[in-house]
């Protein structure tokens, strides 16, 4: 088993969801947490708590992934102790929007773009090369289902999801014969803040995402990655698709009446 005692591990989207269910399941192995979102009043809540009940060393960045000069200086800046990065956890992500890509919004298509794929790009950048150096690492990349079929009204972000599906088997390729390890996580249907992201607050659409069906949890998901993190080091686990066992595709999802 790969031990995360003292291990720093930097999530991204830390403030919500799948990210803080990371932070969750990470802080009782004993890592450090390099906790990253823009609502940095929410980062600072959970590093508090985390703090308090498993004495977790959390440091707490608002930073906009979308913004390359401050991914540089945010993680040029770090405190010496926090900068040898071990496990990157490249979570923040979002849909906006379930329109037909001829009508759809393109504020929509570029705030994805820009958070689902360059963001994690910016990230990985400036992660990586010291973790090559120091001859260890992990990077977690979040994609989706959505990244291996389009489905209506999705296609921009399906393909953001296939983007960084196809992009961390180029970074696997690219990082053969180092020890750093890339694994890709493709969620289905997930209950966090996801869906209210999307529709733009209407929490009335938002919860009919989820009726008749018991959904995955931010939890669910986070379990994965750390049994992702902690396999023995010769152990890669490149790719894992995980859905409620009430879906069987992005668009084949069996409802019970409500
Ligand atoms: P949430 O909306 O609950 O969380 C999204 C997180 O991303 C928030 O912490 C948000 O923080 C952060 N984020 C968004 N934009 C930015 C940005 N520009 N810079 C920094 N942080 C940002 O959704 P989920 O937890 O569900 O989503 C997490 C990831 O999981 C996403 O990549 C999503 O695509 C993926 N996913 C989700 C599924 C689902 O069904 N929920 C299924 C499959 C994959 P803040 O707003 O504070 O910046
Ligand atoms: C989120 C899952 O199917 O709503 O990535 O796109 S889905």
């Amino acid at each position: 088993m790969t031990s995360l005692a003292n291990q720093i591990v930097l999530i991204t989207g830390a403030s919500s969801g799948i990210g803080e269910a990371c932070a969750r399941v990470l802080a009782p192995m004993g890592a450090k947490l390099l906790l990253i979102a823009r609502r940095l009043n929410r980062l600072e809540a959970l590093a508090a708590e985390l703090t308090a009940q498993h004495q977790t060393p959390c440091l707490t960045r608002a930073l906009d992934v979308r913004h390359r000069p401050a991914v540089l200086e945010t993680l040029s800046s770090l405190p010496d102790e926090w900068a040898a990065i071990d496990v990157l956890i490249n979570n923040a992500g979002l849909s906006r929007g379930l329109d037909r890509l001829h009508e759809a919004d393109v504020e929509d298509w570029e705030e994805m773009i820009d958070t689902n794929l360059k963001g994690l790009l910016y990230l990985t950048r400036q992660v990586v090369p010291g973790m090559v150096a120091r001859g260890r690492g992990h990077v977690v990349n979040m994609a989706s289902i959505a990244g291996l079929a389009a489905y209506p009204g999705g296609s921009v972000y399906c393909a953001s999801k296939a983007a960084v599906r196809i992009l961390s088997d180029g970074l696997r390729q690219d990082l053969l014969g180092t020890p750093v390890r890339v694994t890709t996580l493709s969620p289905g249907m997930t209950e966090t803040e996801f869906s209210q992201v999307r529709f733009h607050g209407d929490h009335t659409r938002a919860a009919q995402v989820y009726q008749g069906v018991i959904p995955l949890t931010g939890m669910d998901v986070a379990e994965v990655v750390l049994f992702c993190l902690t396999r023995p080091a010769h152990v890669a686990i490149s790719e894992v698709v995980l859905m409620p066992t009430a879906q069987a595709s992005a668009t084949l999802v069996q409802r019970s009446p409500t």
